[in-house]
């Protein structure tokens, strides 16, 4: 018989785990902007696609075992097809010895699904009665866990889970919205602190559908949703690949398996003379978010901003502006970019000219904005230096020190609101 270098060194070779949350499979994508060469199917299986990476993950590192901390589902099937997809994706699991354990989280609740499916041996899902631990001998891995009920668990979950399983590597799998984050219900509430106090290694959280580390020791980890649904979730998505060794955790990588890649894309119109020029300007904006998404399918939502001598140009023919975006943008990258909504939120350019040519008091003051001097300004400087010296620390660390820059910029906020007082707006 062979021994492992490993078992000769007296050490355990190292436990690799996937933390997956969120996967949201066969999330509807409401909404979608069904133009004419949308890649609208390759949207749609996008939550089913992000599940085949998961498992490919699994498999390639080699995992000896999975997690799925709630909303596996985002609610109750259509039909079985939904069911038998994830069932498959499990079976490739099965068939390398790879256990996968689940808790049910709001989503997915218990009572929300309606139909069901014998699932592959591999697949634990913990009861929502009670607390349950299952042991992994011969990893040394005790995971504790409990689903969902109903949607709406405001009891606090964590407290009814079990004691640390003493020797062991202790995972405490969990839907919960923890201390609360925004835009996200409060279910299952807990503190980190608490969760942190209880004695296990590592806490596998789902429900938040942004990546975050909430503590290191132990970890409490939120992998972030396996792929974005909409808008707001925008940036990379996937899950968390854990390295345990000797019971303590020694690599937390975040991995990628998203297919679809959201993101809101900024484009200040400003310097754009016209509708030809804005385009110009959006695609290459569209180009570098593209770029950033690494090859994958970019759906973007595009908010033009700015005071721009196309403003009226852009109010007009925003249809105009749409289809060519969407024409240029299926080029774009390997995969193409998908246009989810265009945002116009630009504005009128500042007409200051009328301003100054009033005789009033308010054409003095526009006049005399205009020709301030360094020493309107040093005398300015030094009336309020007393004022800036009494604005909280903070403030002042984060303001720019450059008086001058200051009062040049306050000057120009002047003028634009006196000329849109001129007109009315
Ligand atoms: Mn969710």
């Amino acid at each position: 018989m062979l021994y492992s270098m490993g078992w000769i060194m007296g050490r355990e070779s190292p436990v690799k785990f996937v933390h997956a949350a969120d996967i949201h499979l066969d999330s509807p994508m409401a909404g979608l902007a069904a133009y004419d060469g949308a890649p609208l199917e390759r949207l749609r299986g996008a939550t089913r696609q992000a599940l085949v990476n998961l498992v490919d993950l699994a498999i390639e590192e080699a995992a000896s075992f999975v997690v799925i901390a709630g909303d596996l589902y985002d609610g109750d099937w259509r039909d079985f097809n939904t069911g038998l997809f994830f069932c498959a994706q499990m079976t490739r699991l099965d068939r390398q010895g790879i256990p996968v354990f689940v808790v049910q989280g709001n989503h997915d609740a218990e009572s929300a699904m309606t139909k069901r499916l014998p699932l592959p041996g591999n697949v634990t899902v913990f009861s929502t009665r009670r607390a349950e631990t299952k042991i992994l001998d011969g990893l040394r891995v005790a995971i504790h866990g409990r689903s969902f009920a109903s949607r709406d668990v405001s009891d606090n979950l964590a407290a009814t889970y079990p004691a640390p399983v003493k020797g062991m590597f202790n995972i405490g799998l969990l839907h919960t919205a923890c201390d609360g984050r925004a835009g996200h219900a409060p279910y299952a509430p807990c503190t980190a602190a608490e969760l942190a106090a209880k004695g296990y290694e590592y806490w596998a959280l789902g429900h938040v559908h942004r990546r975050e580390v909430l503590n290191e020791t132990p970890y409490i980890v939120f992998p972030g949703n396996t792929q974005g649904r909409h808008a707001r979730e925008t940036g990379p998505k996937g899950c968390t690949l854990v390295t345990v060794e000797d019971g303590a955790v020694t690599a937390l990588e975040h991995r990628d398996l998203d297919v679809v890649r959201w993101a809101q894309v900024e484009i200040d119109a400003s310097a754009c003379a016209g509708l030809d020029e804005v385009v110009e300007t959006a695609l290459s904006a569209l180009e570098d978010a593209a770029a950033e998404a690494g090859g994958r399918l970019l759906a973007a939502r595009l908010r033009f901003t700015g005071r721009s001598p196309a403003h009226a140009a852009l109010t007009r023919r925003g249809d105009q502006l749409a289809a060519e975006l969407r024409a240029s943008a299926m080029g774009i990258g390997a995969e193409g970019a998908w246009i989810e909504k265009i945002l116009i939120e630009t504005r009128p350019p500042v007409e200051t000219d009328k301003l100054l040519q009033r005789g009033d008091s308010i054409g003095a003051l526009a006049r005399s904005v205009g020709t301030v001097g360094p020493e309107d300004m040093a005398a300015l400087s030094a009336e309020l230096a007393d004022l800036w010296s009494r604005m909280p620390k903070e403030a002042r660390e984060e303001g720019d020190d450059d008086m001058a820059v200051l009062l040049r910029e306050g000057a120009d906020l002047l003028l634009a609101r006196l000329a849109e007082e001129e007109a009315g707006e």
